[in-house]
């Protein structure tokens, strides 16, 4: 049984190693929301909001996230009993509208606590069977074709499985092709456009079927399927949905509608690892692989992913880079690690499988509240 009895939120600020540039935006600094959840036995457990600072990715926000679990969240879940994560889950769904990365922090939060109370490893918890998980890196849009491919090249040195590249109007065939000829035609590549395209780009984004990508990802409007559904009937590249897929109802729209073939699940953008989960599930009866996308995680929000990339149908590589590709030091005690393209899944240790370094913490944390009923 579930039953929390405080929720702290912990804002920190870190600087990524690089600045991260998608067409809808760039990130450098980032302000990170944490929580603490402290279950009535003393059991604790840390989750992370991957909500970013401005709305460029989801209408949500570091901000607005805060607001919600403060007003309309914890209201919610302090103080009442819970079975389990899954029926705080569908509480959350049947009280608020939207506001699905703020749920899934709170949500994800109690998936470890159970895990930690039931000295299990999360990946267990989850049912997820596999001891490692195929990594990609996600490459930022660059300055140019040739400075993309130098970091597509040491990517593959240090042995990503999947090379992503982020594209925009402008920054997207020729980029793709000089990729291509540098990898080689046995590399796993895939595109994500971030919402950068119109249904009129057709014939350009046609011209994108000549580079034998794995996956176009998200060309089109954030809450759109019937577009990406006439865009996927005109190429031959399978179309992955990213944004447009917030929960397990809009999975099942793709599938009837054809908007593509492939689902990227963050768990935090659906709502959290209930609703994940069941979207891995329905894609997996539909013959439909899924992979685990990332959000620019410090090390917390990377055990949930790992966790939930140990599951069967997350059949692609995910973005789970260590620690060392995004942090000069990560907040969490072992940094994540990556072996010959592979993050082992620490599945014999209970809860997360990390540590929060506390020590680090406060050196970087700027302001924590705590909620209680
Ligand atoms: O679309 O997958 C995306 C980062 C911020 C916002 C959106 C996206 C991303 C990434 C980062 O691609 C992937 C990672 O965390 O390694
Ligand atoms: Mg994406």
């Amino acid at each position: 049984m579930l039953d929390l009895t405080h929720i702290a939120m912990r804002e920190i600020r870190v600087a990524l190693k690089a600045r991260f540039r998608i067409s809808s935006g760039a990130t450098q600094e980032r302000r990170v929301l944490l929580l603490r959840l402290t279950d009535r036995d003393g059991t604790e457990s840390w989750s992370e909001c991957v909500a970013g600072e401005t709305p460029h990715y989801s209408p949500e926000t570091i901000d607005t996230c805060a607001l919600a679990i403060r007003e309309w969240i914890a209201p919610r879940v302090l103080g009442r009993r819970f079975p389990s994560p899954a029926e705080l889950s569908a509480t959350l769904d049947a009280a608020i509208r939207g506001h699905y990365m703020a749920k899934a922090a709170v949500e994800m939060g109690t998936w470890a606590l159970e895990a930690a109370r039931r000295g299990i490893a999360l990946a267990e918890l989850v049912g997820g069977q596999r001891e490692t998980v195929a990594t990609g890196i996600s490459l930022g849009i660059q300055e140019s074709p040739d400075a993309l491919v130098a970091q597509a090249c040491d990517a593959r040195r240090q042995g990503y499985r999947r090379v992503k590249l982020k594209i925009q109007p402008g920054a997207d065939v020729e980029y793709v092709a000089a990729v291509r000829t540098a990898l080689g035609p046995d590399a796993l590549l895939t595109v994500d456009a971030n919402c950068a395209y119109r249904l009129e780009d057709l014939q350009l984004l046609r011209r994108l079927d000549d580079y034998d990508l794995v996956l176009l990802e998200q060309p089109l409007a954030h809450d759109d399927l019937v577009r990406h559904a006439e865009l996927q009937r005109q190429l031959t590249t399978p179309l992955c949905l990213d944004e447009s897929i917030t929960g397990p109802d809009r999975a099942q729209d793709m599938i009837a509608l054809g908007s593509g073939r492939i689902i990227n699940i963050k768990p935090a953008r659906v709502g959290g690892f209930t609703r994940a989960i069941a979207i891995h599930d329905l894609a997996a009866r539909h013959g439909m692989p899924v992979w685990c996308g990332g959000m620019l995680e410090t090390g917390i929000g990377r055990a949930y992913n790992v966790a939930l990339a140990s599951l069967d149908n997350f059949s692609l590589p995910g973005d789970l880079s260590p620690s060392s590709r995004y942090w000069h030091r990560d907040i969490v005690a072992p940094e994540w690690t990556m072996a010959d393209g592979m993050v082992t899944v620490p599945r014999h240790r209970p809860g997360l499988g990390v540590e929060v370094d506390l020590d680090y913490l406060d050196e970087v944390t700027v302001r924590e509240t705590t909620l209680a009923p």
